[in-house]
């Protein structure tokens, strides 16, 4: 295979129509965009999650490139053992790209995924965030945000604990770069998935935000609203963080948060006093990250994306 990067390539489709996601899947549109800027010379591991079944039964595949399904716990050891494979072979101009939810990230997977990025891997981790276990019928996972109603947290038991900042923790071992992004700002999120492929190496870690329709109780047609939604209310942040030190912000917001929860279901039980509770933690995390942000390089938004 040739490299597409050297030839300023990434315009291939390789996500093909015919997959089995949810209409307004975002974990759907995040791949499609992802390997849009990688380019066929790329090989995905994917753990249990949406994802193995939206990629299709083998022996056939919605991906145009090669994938490795793999157990829930593991897509850091195994994207560890397929670049190990690569390079054995000499293959060294071809990606890694681990492709997990956040259950197989923030939870099951984080073991494998801490020694992987001790180890200073050389693959791109992906962590498409649903907010929740969605595959298995939307169990409450540790990237589900406070407020929140799901399976495991019903009715009066909505959840009372907040979101793990993953990109804190990927921060934390002074990666070469872990970095936010968001279907809803897709040139913000090509540009970063072009910017961890010429930082080969080392790990790279992309948070991605993807709205799922089914378990957030909204209609498909508003995913990508609902996804710039979260960034304008600075609910999902869009940063990046270079060797664990120099933050760069990509995008301030200023809508209160209201604005993003009111049109989802997962939150419709919720008072106006919960809701000023909630606005007051995105307010005090987004002062904390605000604190440690070297530079600021917001992102060129087309007219269309404004609101
Ligand atoms: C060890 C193990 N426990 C439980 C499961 C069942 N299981 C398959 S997918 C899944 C949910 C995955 O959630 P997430 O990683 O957030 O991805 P999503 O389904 O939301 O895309 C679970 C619990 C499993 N495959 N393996
Ligand atoms: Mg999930």
């Amino acid at each position: 295979m040739e490299s597409t990067l050297k030839k300023g390539g990434g315009e291939t489709e390789l996500m093909h129509p015919g997959h089995v996601a949810c209409p307004g899947c975002g974990a759907a549109i995040a791949m499609k965009l992802a390997l849009k800027a990688l380019g066929p010379q790329t090989m995905v591991v994917i753990p249990a999650c949406c994802w193995g079944i939206i990629a299709g039964a083998y022996p056939q595949s919605s991906l145009g490139v090669p994938l490795l399904q793999m157990a829930f716990a593991a897509a850091g050891a195994a994207a560890s053992g397929l670049r190990a494979a690569l390079d054995a072979r000499g293959e060294d101009e071809t990606f890694v790209m681990a492709w997990a939810g956040d259950g197989g990230t923030f939870d099951i997977g984080l073991q494998s995924l801490s020694g992987a990025v001790e180890r200073n891997e050389d693959f791109i981790y992906v962590c498409y965030d649903n907010e929740a276990y969605m595959n298995t019928g939307v169990q409450r996972s540790s990237a589900t945000p406070y407020g929140t109603r799901t399976t495991t947290t019903p009715g009066e038991q909505w959840k009372r604990s907040g979101k793990k900042n993953i990109i804190e923790i990927m921060a934390a071992h002074r990666i070469p770069y872990a970095a936010t992004a968001s279907i809803a700002y897709p040139h913000d999120l090509i540009r970063k998935f072009k910017k961890a492929a010429r930082l080969k190496g080392g790990s790279r870690f992309i948070h991605l935000y993807a709205p799922c329709p089914t378990g957030w109780g909204i209609p498909s047609e508003v995913s990508v609203r609902v996804a710039r939604l979260a960034v304008q209310t600075n609910s999902f942040p869009l940063y990046e963080v270079e060797n664990g030190l120099h933050y760069t912000l990509n995008f301030k917001g200023d809508a209160p948060v209201g604005d993003y929860l009111g049109p989802q279901g997962r939150f419709k039980h919720l008072s106006s006093q919960d809701m000023d509770a909630i606005q007051k933690r995105v307010d005090e995390d987004w002062e904390v990250l605000l604190k440690r942000i070297g530079s600021v390089k917001l992102l060129k938004q087309p007219a269309e994306m404004r609101s």
